[in-house]
C-alpha cells in the first residue's frame, strides 16, 4: 500500500517558490518539515523533489545500489565554471571523475594531510599573532576572520601559493570573484532559464569571474610546470600523478577545474564549523572550561604538534557537535535509479531528486533523543559515537555520502582541531554581545551571521 507523499500544496506554474525564503531556504526547509514531517514534496522550478529530514529515510537513501548523488540548482550552474570537477561531476559516467578522484585519494589521505600540518600551523600562528596584536579591543568579524584562514590554508597546503588575507582589508581579486561567481551561480538557480536573457549584465560579470578563476589557477599552473618542485601537495598530486586503473594523467582543463573546486569546497565549509563552534563554545561555558582544560592538558604552553591532535577527544566531539546542529554544507541530493518506493510507502520516481536535509536528519528524535535540539558534545565522544552510529546508520552525514563523499574530509579535520586548540591555548573568548541571538547566512553553505567575539591572551603566545 503506497500513500502519497504530504507537502504544500503551490501554485500553477511557479509551484512552491513562495514556500521558499530565497535567503534563507534553510528556515523554510526546517519549518516545512515541522509541518509535514520527515519526507514532503516540492515543486521548484518546473521539477519536483522530495526533501528527507529522519536516520531511517537517510538510512535507506545511503544505500548506493539503489541511489546516488544528483546535481541540482546551483551546483548545475557552478558547473559552468568548473564542469566536470569533483564536487561539480555527475559521477562515475564522467571519465574525468573517476581519474581524478583515484589520484587524489592518496593525495587526500592521513598521512598526506599529516605531512601539511606544518603549513596549517604556520597560517593559523599568524591568526593568533593577529589577534595577538589587535587586543582585546578588537570586535573580532568571527566568520569573516575564519575564511581568511581557511582560504589562506588550502591555497598554501594545495599550491603553495599565499594569499596573505590577514594583512588585506579587502579581498584577493581571485576571492572576489569565486564569492561573486557562487553568489550568481545560486542566484541562477533560481530565475527561469527565460529570464536569463534580461540579465546581460549579470552574464557579462558572471564569465568574467569564471575568465578570473580559470586564468589564475592557469598561472599558478604553469607556474609549477615551469619551476618543479619535491612539494607533496595537492597540484604535484594532479600534475604528476597517473591513474592506477586507466594509467592516464588529469587533463590540463581538469586540474583547472579542481584547483578551483578545492579552493572553492574547502574553505566556506571549515570556516563555518570553526564559527558555529566557537558560538556554540561561549554560549556553553561548563563545555568552554572543559575544551581549555583539556588543551592545556595535553598541549601545555609549548607549540602544538600534529601529535598532540589526536589526543584531544573533548575537542573532536565538540567538532561532530558543531555540525550536527550546524551542518555547514546542509543538505546533499540523491536520485534514485530506478522508480522505487522508500519509507515502505512512498512512491519515488527515478531520477527524481531527494534533498536530504541534514540539520533535520541530524535532529532525529528517535536516534538523538529527548535533548535532540541541545548543543552537547558529551553525545559525541567516542563511545557514544560509535554507539548511535552502529544503532542509527547513516544518523551523521555532514561529510555527505559514499563515493561521493567529502574527500577534504580529514584535511578539514586536522585543520579545525588544530585551529581551536591553538586559539584556546593562547586567549580567553568573550562574545562581543552576550545576549547575541545565533542568526543565519546561507550560500551554498551556512555561517553565523553577526556574530563578534572579543579575544584576551593568555601566555605568551607561541
Ligand atoms: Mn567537502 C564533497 C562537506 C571540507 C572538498 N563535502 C562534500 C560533500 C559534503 C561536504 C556534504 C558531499 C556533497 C554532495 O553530496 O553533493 N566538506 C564538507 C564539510 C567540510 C568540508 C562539512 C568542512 C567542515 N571539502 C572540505 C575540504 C575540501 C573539500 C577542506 C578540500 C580541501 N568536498 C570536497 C570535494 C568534494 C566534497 C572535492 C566532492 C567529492 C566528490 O564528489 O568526489
Amino acid at each position: 500500500e503506497t500513500v502519497s507523499i504530504p507537502g504544500p500544496p503551490g501554485l500553477p506554474l511557479v509551484g512552491n517558490i513562495a514556500d521558499i525564503d530565497s535567503e534563507l531556504p534553510f528556515k523554510s526547509f526546517t519549518h516545512l518539515a515541522d509541518t509535514y514531517g520527515p519526507i514532503y514534496r516540492l515543486s521548484l522550478g518546473g521539477q519536483s523533489r522530495v526533501v528527507i529530514g529522519s536516520q531511517a529515510l537517510m538510512n535507506e537513501v545511503s544505500d548506493e545500489t539503489r541511489f546516488s548523488k544528483v546535481v541540482t540548482a546551483a551546483l548545475e550552474q557552478v558547473r559552468n565554471g568548473i564542469h566536470d570537477g569533483l564536487f561539480t561531476a555527475y559521477g562515475a559516467q564522467e571519465k574525468n571523475w573517476g581519474i581524478a578522484h583515484r589520484i587524489l585519494i592518496p593525495a587526500f589521505g592521513p598521512l598526506s594531510i599529516r605531512g601539511m600540518f606544518d603549513e596549517m600551523h604556520d597560517i593559523a600562528t599568524q591568526l593568533v599573532m593577529k589577534w595577538a596584536r589587535h587586543g582585546p579591543d578588537y570586535v573580532i568579524p568571527v566568520t569573516d576572520e575564519f575564511t581568511r584562514l581557511t582560504l589562506d590554508t588550502i591555497a598554501l597546503c594545495a599550491m603553495d601559493y599565499r594569499f596573505n588575507s590577514y594583512y588585506h582589508e579587502t579581498m584577493h581579486p581571485f576571492v572576489q570573484a569565486m564569492s561573486d561567481f557562487l553568489k550568481e551561480s545560486g542566484d541562477r538557480a533560481r530565475r527561469p532559464a527565460i529570464a536569463q536573457m534580461f540579465y546581460r549584465q549579470a552574464q557579462q560579470k558572471y564569465d568574467e569571474d569564471i575568465e578570473l578563476l580559470r586564468r589564475t589557477s592557469d598561472e599558478v599552473i604553469k607556474a609549477r610546470r615551469e619551476h618543479p618542485t619535491e612539494r607533496k601537495d595537492l597540484l604535484n598530486a594532479m600534475l604528476n600523478g597517473t591513474d592506477p586503473k586507466t594509467g592516464e594523467k588529469m587533463s590540463d582543463d581538469s586540474v583547472t577545474d579542481n584547483m578551483i573546486t578545492f579552493l572553492i569546497a574547502g574553505h566556506e565549509t571549515t570556516s563555518g564549523l570553526l564559527s558555529f563552534a566557537f558560538y556554540y563554545l561561549l554560549r556553553n561555558p561548563a563545555a568552554y572550561q572543559k575544551a581549555q582544560q583539556e588543551v592545556d592538558e595535553v598541549i601545555g604552553k609549548g607549540p602544538i604538534t600534529v601529535e598532540h591532535l589526536s589526543k584531544l577527544p573533548y575537542i573532536n566531539a565538540i567538532l561532530r557537535e558543531t555540525l550536527r546542529l550546524t551542518p555547514t554544507a546542509p543538505a546533499i541530493a540523491l536520485q534514485a535509479h530506478e522508480n522505487t518506493i522508500i519509507g515502505g510507502k512512498y512512491e519515488i520516481s527515478k531520477g527524481e531528486p531527494i534533498v536530504a536535509f541534514l540539520p533535520k536528519v541530524h535532529r532525529d528524535p528517535l536516534v538523538y533523543g529527548e535533548d535532540a535540539e541541545a548543543w552537547r558534545p558529551e553525545r559525541m565522544l567516542d563511545a557514544e559515537f560509535d554507539r548511535l552510529n552502529n544503532e542509527f546508520p547513516n544518523c551523521w552525514k555532514p561529510f555527505g555520502n559514499g563515493m561521493r563523499a567529502c574527500i577534504g574530509r580529514p584535511f578539514a579535520w586536522q585543520e579545525a582541531l588544530l585551529v581551536v586548540a591553538i586559539l584556546l591555548q593562547n586567549f580567553n573568548f568573550t562574545a562581543d554581545d552576550p545576549s547575541y541571538q545565533l542568526a543565519l547566512k546561507q550560500t551554498l553553505t551556512i555561517k553565523p551571521k553577526g556574530f563578534y567575539m572579543r579575544a584576551h591572551l593568555r601566555n605568551q603566545v607561541t
